[in-house]
């Protein structure tokens, strides 16, 4: 376990301090993908996400000399965090009216309870999990900045980080720069998402550059993004009256018409392996049996099933010759929150997973 939050606070600094966080990845149901030309991770299209609460990132952010950052340890390059503290800075010095916030310094360190980069969504709950930390560690009060805000400084990192800074069911509107709360975590239950890793392989284009490629060369682009509001009301209804065949439907359509535009992209973008092909057909078998359980993917081949409790462990067992690493049964979390500095932990066991 790293050595999370043994640096000093700067002492010039007025009401800097330690700063410790807990944020889960924002799972997308319908999905982001594409940008808008003008802003930072402004969507093309609406997103409708929800939060797992067995992924767990824990960040601690302390004021320091100088920026720097550590996940699981290891260094990020500094290209990567610079354009959100720079737009963190400018946003909370304007909005507190500090304009000392502009030479605030942090040093960050990050831990995850599953692998980074591995197509499980780590930006999403990294990037919110720096914001809410960041604010806390200058000493500017969460009902300040207020968490739309907050949710508009988060996409600046990560654009799905934009949904994560929320718990439960959130909806993300095209064009709009944060995310709004559209259910509580407690919505809906008996709601229950298996996480089946079936790679360990760090992906082989980020979403970021997949993205990019996608709206500039795939003939399906703008089919994708004509399409895209239907899913957002089919699946926001659906969740309103906690009617899993027609979010399975609705999540289903949105991540085979996302690749759809993804296959069709110059050169191609091929997450998919041959289990994740192998897991949607063997759950295609399960709903014709009779069960409740819809897929969905991200950028990579991991596959995430929304399922019911009574069902989760069908699902897990189900799936788990296919898996690389041992599948997680998660219920749906909340957003970021506040916790003590010495209550981090680096524990993989968290929530229902099942090893
Ligand atoms: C999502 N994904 O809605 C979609 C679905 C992956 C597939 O948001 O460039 O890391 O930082 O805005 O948020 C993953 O991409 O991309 C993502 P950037 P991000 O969750």
């Amino acid at each position: 376990m790293s050595p999370i939050g043994q640096r000093e606070p700067v002492p010039h600094r007025e009401n800097s301090r330690a700063a410790s966080v807990r944020a889960h990845p924002s799972l997308a149901l319908v999905k982001y993908w594409g940008k808008q030309q003008h802003g930072t991770n402004i969507p093309a299209t609406g997103s409708i996400g929800v939060s797992l609460a067995a992924l767990v990132t824990e960040t601690t952010v302390t004021p320091a000399e100088c920026d720097t950052l550590s996940i699981d340890g290891v260094e990020q390059p500094s290209e990567r965090y610079q354009p959100f503290f720079a737009a963190l800075r400018d946003r909370l010095a304007t909005v507190t009216n500090r304009p000392e916030i502009r030479d605030a310094r942090f040093h960050v360190e990050s831990t995850n309870s599953y692998p980074t980069a591995a197509g499980l969504a780590s930006s999403a709950g990294g990037f919110a999990a720096l914001t809410v930390a960041s604010c806390a560690a200058l000493g500017v009060p969460r009902e300040q900045i207020g968490d739309a805000t907050l949710s508009a400084i988060a996409r600046v990192g990560s654009g799905s980080a934009a949904r994560s800074v929320f718990g439960g069911f959130v909806r993300w509107d095209a064009g709009a720069e944060y995310a709004e709360s559209l259910y509580p975590p407690d919505w809906w239950p008996e709601l229950r998402v298996v996480v089946v890793p079936v790679s360990r392989e760090t992906k082989s284009i980020s979403s970021r550059d997949a993205m990019n490629r996608t709206r500039a060369t795939s003939p399906m682009y703008a089919a994708w993004v004509a399409d895209a509001p239907s899913l957002v009301s089919a699946a926001a209804l659906a969740i309103g009256r906690r009617d899993l065949p027609s979010l399975g439907s609705a999540m289903r359509r949105s991540y085979l018409r996302m690749f759809a535009t993804m296959f069709a992209a110059d050169p191609p973008i091929l997450y998919w392996t041959p289990e994740s092909v192998e897991a949607i057909r063997r759950l295609e078998k399960l709903r014709s049996d009779g069960i409740e359980a819809w897929e969905t993917m991200d950028a990579g081949p991991q596959i995430k099933v929304l399922t019911t409790a009574d069902h989760a462990e069908t699902v897990r067992t189900t799936l788990e010759d296919l898996a690389a690493l041992p599948p997680i049964v998660s219920e749906i979390g909340g957003g970021v929150t506040l916790i003590d500095p010495t209550q981090i932990q680096n524990d993989t066991t968290r929530g229902e997973a099942s090893r």
